[in-house]
C-alpha cells in the first residue's frame, strides 16, 4: 500500500508541476473568419508580438470561423470577463454597454484613407476608450480596420431613388440606423449570423459591408450587386476584456498594449491595402457585379445634422469637431 502511496504522490508531483507549466496564462481569443481574413491574421501577428515581447509563457487559443459566436456576442463575453479574452470588433457591436463608442464608427466620419489615418493615428479617441473601459470592462489595445464599406444587395441599388425604401440591415447602435433612415433608406438592426438568411428569404433585400467579409463569408451569392456608396472606411479596435488585462502581470500588459499598437499598423496596411483588390477577385470571379452610385454627395449633405445631434447628446461635438478638422 504503501508502495502505491508513494508512486500516487510521485506521478501528482509530476502532474502538479506539468499544470503549472501550462497554466502560466493562456488567452482565449475569437474570431468570426477563417485564418485568411484581415482580422484573423492581425490577431495571429498581435499573438506573435505578445509572445515575442514578453519574456514569461504565455500561449493563445484563438477559435475562428464563429466557434463562439458572432460580435454582439464576444461584447457581453469580454465584459463578464468569460469565454473571451481578446478580439477585433466593431465599435457599433459595443454600443449596449457604451453610448459613446460607436461614434469612432459612423458612416461619413472620414473624408478618405489619409484622413482615417491622420485620426488613427492621434488620440483623438481617447475620452471614447476611456468611456468603453468605464461603461463596457472593454480596454482598446489597438487599431485594426481600414475596409471600405458599400451597399451589397440582391438587386442593384444605383442612386437615391433606388435606395428609398430599401430594406437593409445595419449594425445595432441606434446611430446606424438612424444614418440610413435619413437617407431614405429602410434599416433594421439584424444579428450578423442572420444577414445571409434574411436575404436569401427576402426578409431584407440587402445589407452594407466591406469586400473582406463580404468574400470570407460568401456574402455575395445572396447579394452580388455592390453598389459603390464608400460610406464608411472601418475602425476596428483590437480589444481586450478588462477583468482579464488588470489580472495580468504588469510585464504582459505593457507588452500586450505595444503589440496592440503594431498589430494593429499591420492590420490597417493589410486590410486597407487588400480592398480593392479583393472586390476585383469577386468581379472576376463572376460572384459580384459592382455598381456606380450617383448621390454620395447627397447623401453626405443628408447625414452630417445626424452627426451633429448625435454627438450633441453624447457631449461630444468638440471631440467630432477636431475630427472633422484633421
Ligand atoms: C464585418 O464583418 C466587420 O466589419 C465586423 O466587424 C462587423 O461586425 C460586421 O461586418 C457587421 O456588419 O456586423
Amino acid at each position: 500500500i504503501n508502495y502505491t502511496l508513494k508512486a500516487l504522490a510521485t506521478s501528482a508531483i509530476v502532474l502538479a508541476s506539468v499544470s503549472v507549466a501550462q497554466a502560466d496564462v493562456t488567452l482565449r481569443g475569437a474570431s468570426m473568419f477563417d485564418e485568411d481574413h484581415s482580422f484573423t491574421q492581425t490577431l495571429r501577428e498581435f499573438e506573435r508580438l505578445v509572445a515575442e515581447k514578453y519574456d514569461g509563457d504565455v500561449s493563445f487559443d484563438l477559435r475562428l470561423n464563429g466557434e463562439l459566436g458572432v460580435e454582439s456576442d464576444y461584447v457581453t463575453y469580454l465584459n463578464q470577463g468569460v469565454a473571451v479574452d481578446y478580439t477585433i470588433l466593431a465599435p457599433s457591436n459595443m454600443a449596449v454597454f457604451s453610448e459613446s463608442i460607436p461614434l469612432m464608427d459612423m458612416p461619413f466620419l472620414f473624408r478618405d484613407l489619409e484622413h482615417w489615418d491622420a485620426v488613427l493615428s492621434s488620440d483623438a479617441f481617447a475620452p471614447l476608450e476611456a468611456d468603453l473601459r468605464e461603461a463596457a470592462g472593454i480596454v482598446i489595445v489597438g487599431y485594426h480596420g481600414g475596409g471600405v464599406r458599400n451597399l451589397a444587395s440582391a438587386e442593384p441599388i444605383t442612386s437615391m431613388e433606388e435606395l428609398a425604401g430599401h430594406r437593409m440591415r445595419v449594425m445595432g447602435a441606434p446611430i446606424q440606423a438612424q444614418t440610413f433612415d435619413a437617407v431614405g433608406a429602410a434599416p433594421s438592426a439584424i444579428a450578423y449570423n442572420e444577414v445571409y438568411n434574411a436575404i436569401q428569404t427576402g426578409v431584407i433585400a440587402g445589407f452594407e459591408n466591406e469586400a473582406a467579409s463580404i468574400q470570407n463569408l460568401k456574402f455575395y451569392e445572396v447579394a452580388p450587386h455592390i453598389s459603390l456608396t464608400q460610406h464608411t472606411i472601418t475602425v476596428r479596435p483590437i480589444v481586450m476584456s478588462a477583468a482579464t488585462f488588470d489580472a495580468l502581470p504588469a510585464d504582459l500588459q505593457d507588452a500586450i498594449v505595444m503589440a496592440g499598437a503594431e498589430a494593429g499598423a499591420f492590420g490597417r496596411a493589410l486590410e486597407s491595402g487588400a480592398d480593392g483588390e479583393i472586390l476585383q477577385e469577386m468581379e472576376a470571379a463572376g460572384q459580384i457585379v459592382i455598381h456606380d452610385f450617383e448621390g454620395r454627395e447627397q447623401m453626405l449633405e443628408l447625414v452630417q445634422p445626424i452627426q451633429d445631434d448625435y454627438a450633441e447628446s453624447l457631449g461630444a461635438t468638440e471631440l467630432l469637431m477636431n475630427v472633422r478638422g484633421m
